[in-house]
């Protein structure tokens, strides 16, 4: 991973929400030079603390008062938790946009200042995958999910205008140890990258609300990430060193949503009710 000319001097604590997730388990790992403390929280049951700079906390997003609590003496959060797929309306509700609600609010009451959003490429999934986007094109979600998220990035600009809380919505396209599919050649964020890509988001000064596509360095890229210059991040991953087993798969039809939107399957996800 490549590190800033910076030092960065560790937070006292930080909060990473999700940590029994994929990239929860991940950035456990990670994340440790940036934090004296990091306090781990999920629903789902998490390993105990390795060692003294390790909190484990369990905790329903959905739930205020235990958001309240848990974000009580954190210096930053690192907002990872939630549903992370597309699910009815009804499941999505309160992890997501309740959770979310009450991440804001928590670190209002405790005086928290900085937020690192796990926001999602499908706050803009429906736009074809010939067309380049950057932080400012109209968002279109493409699922219950994408919107959970896209109101999520509205929060946090709220937050910041009324409050002074600054965030970093990471739009991460699909962090995994390596693309699964031809789409993911384009939208593939590699866990260095991310762990890069967080650094910046924590320690970049005045960031107010910033959004920024979380991918690596790949050849065929669908987002522009002029409006986040002033984090620095500079991928140094690339799915390229994939495409040969990639480009093994068999191609998707023609009308299959995997090849024409930027959110892919997830355009054709539901309707659940019917
Ligand atoms: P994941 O599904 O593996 O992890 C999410 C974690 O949130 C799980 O451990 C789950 O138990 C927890 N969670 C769910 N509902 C909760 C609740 N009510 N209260 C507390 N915790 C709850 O997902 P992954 O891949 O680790 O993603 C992490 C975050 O990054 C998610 O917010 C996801 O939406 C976002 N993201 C991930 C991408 C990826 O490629 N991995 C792409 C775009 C966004
Ligand atoms: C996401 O937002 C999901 O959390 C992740 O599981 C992947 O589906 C990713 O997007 C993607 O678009 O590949």
């Amino acid at each position: 991973m490549t590190t800033t000319a910076t030092p960065r001097t560790p937070f006292n604590r930080l909060l990473l929400t999700g940590a029994a997730g994929g990239l929860g388990k991940v950035l456990r790992e990670s994340l440790r030079p940036y934090a004296k403390v990091i306090r781990l929280s999920d629903i789902a049951d998490l390993s105990p603390a390795l060692d003294a700079r390790e909190e484990v906390v369990t905790c329903d997003l959905a739930d205020k008062q235990d958001v309240l609590q848990l974000v009580d003496g954190v210096d930053a959060i690192l907002h990872f938790g939630g549903v992370s797929v597309e699910h009815p309306f009804e499941q999505i509700l309160g992890a997501n946009i309740c959770g979310v609600f009450h991440i804001y609010e928590a670190a209002r009451r405790h005086g928290v200042k900085r937020v690192v959003f796990a926001s999602s490429n499908h706050v803009i999934g429906f736009y074809p995958q010939d067309e380049v986007i950057d932080a400012r094109s109209p968002r279109r979600p493409d699922s219950y999910y994408g919107l959970s998220k896209s109101y999520g990035e509205d929060m946090a600009t709220f937050y910041f205008d009324r409050y002074g809380i600054e965030t970093v919505s990471l739009r991460i396209g699909s962090s995994f140890p390596e693309p699964q599919n031809r789409r993911m050649m384009s939208t593939w964020l590699s866990f260095a990258d991310l762990t890069q890509l967080i650094e910046r988001a924590l320690y970049t000064p005045n960031v107010g609300h910033t959004v920024v596509y979380g991918m690596s360095d790949n050849k065929e890229v669908w987002w522009d990430n002029r409006y986040a210059a002033h984090l620095g991040y500079v991928a140094q991953d690339s799915s390229e060193v994939f495409r040969d087993k990639v480009e093994a798969q068999p191609m998707p039809a023609a009308d299959d949503p995997a090849r024409i939107y930027q959110g892919g399957a997830f355009c054709a996800a539901g309707p659940f009710d019917d």
